[in-house]
């Protein structure tokens, strides 16, 4: 079973799981990583949480310890006048139809029809197709050889990865498509640093989830025009705990949040991804028979990450590429906003 490449496999040698086979404990945790992003999304509108404008002005960075993501810098991330740069990337008029989308080797889907669809079938006839991947600003093609084979067979709804000519270049976590007519990284993503707006944001979802008064550690920020409407929104995301760990410590959490300006010019929160571990869940025990050190408890944990932002189907508009991961399972998924608020439109993974 082929798997991509960025999500380690565990390194626990025990499972929280007492009597699951390893097929049934995966497709669980699929399920329930299914529920938690499309509750998490679906939710995101509910608990957006409106903040004055003011609260975005320009700061100096946290306190937070900042993630493996170096922040370019401070500005104010939604109302600041740096221009937004645009790639050298040509620009031409989308698009072909239909578009068939990679998260490295794995068909996620299609854009047909001008809708996204998980679209397995197209999987046969791949063979022989090129597959632009877009990496920082340039293109790497690729070429599919061969037919597909399933990917993770033990779920229910199974996609495909494919196989890519002997010339194409180490994936590593990149997204990619077929049929590009178009610049698909229209507007630039730029990482920031964290400012007292964004740790507050944060440290607001996370109590609305029922993890009162923690520390907020940012791991990223990043600042994109996500419609190419001259203003700026930001995506950040805040954590703690070990992703592919079995088990969790109460006060573990993942975050994902979106922050856009709306219509009354102050910006709301919208939480695309949030788990928290308070040792209140169903089953919470300590998981020290299992080997594990004290304070771990049999939770595990749901991780959110963002990956980056590209236009998948030349509508102009920025496609959010993110990640669910957890002990021995993740998934890519993609976001898109064109409605006005998030909705998860493709995404595929694996579990063990
Ligand atoms: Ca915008
Ligand atoms: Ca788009």
């Amino acid at each position: 079973m082929k798997r991509i490449a960025p999500f380690s496999e565990s390194r626990a040698s025990v499972s929280a799981n007492s009597s699951p086979t390893a097929t049934s404990g995966g497709s669980g945790r699929w399920i329930i990583a299914a529920v938690l992003i499309l509750v998490a999304v679906a939710a995101g509108a509910a608990v957006a949480v409106s903040q004055s404008s003011d609260d975005t002005s320009a700061g100096a960075p946290g306190t937070t310890t900042p993630g493996t993501a170096p922040a370019t810098d401070g500005a104010d991330e939604l109302t600041g006048d740096e221009a937004t740069a645009t790639t050298a990337l040509d620009s031409s008029p989308a698009s072909m139809d239909p578009v068939h989308i990679f998260a490295d080797d794995v068909l996620l889907g299609s854009w047909t029809g001008g809708q996204w669809t998980a679209n397995p079938e197209v999987a046969p006839a791949l063979d022989g197709s090129v597959v632009s991947y877009v990496d920082g600003e340039q293109i790497r093609e690729s070429t599919v050889v061969g037919p597909p084979e399933t990917w993770c067979e033990a779920f229910d709804d199974p996609s495909w990865y494919v196989t890519l000519g002997s010339s194409s270049p180490t994936l590593g976590g990149l997204y990619g498509m077929t049929n590009l007519t178009w610049n698909p990284r229209p507007q630039s993503v730029t990482d920031i640093a964290p400012s007292a707006a964004h740790l507050e944001a944060a440290a607001d979802a996370l109590a609305q989830a029922g993890l009162p008064d923690a520390e907020i550690v940012i791991s990223r920020i990043v600042r994109l025009d996500i419609e190419g409407d001259g203003v700026d929104e930001v995506i950040l995301t805040a954590e703690v705990g070990e992703p592919d760990f079995y088990g969790s410590r109460v006060g573990d959490y993942s975050v994902m949040i979106l922050r856009q300006v709306n219509d009354s010019e102050q910006v709301d929160n919208l939480v695309l991804g949030v788990h928290v571990t308070t040792g209140s869940e169903p089953g919470a025990e300590s998981a020290e028979d299992l080997g594990a050190s004290p304070g771990v408890i049999t939770v595990n944990s749901t991780y959110f990450g963002f990956v980056d932002a590209i236009d998948l189907n030349g509508d102009g508009t920025l496609e959010l590429l993110t990640t669910q991961s957890g002990y021995e399972w993740f998934w890519r998924d993609v976001i898109d906003t064109s409605s006005g608020r998030p909705e998860l439109v493709l995404n595929s993974g694996c579990g063990a």
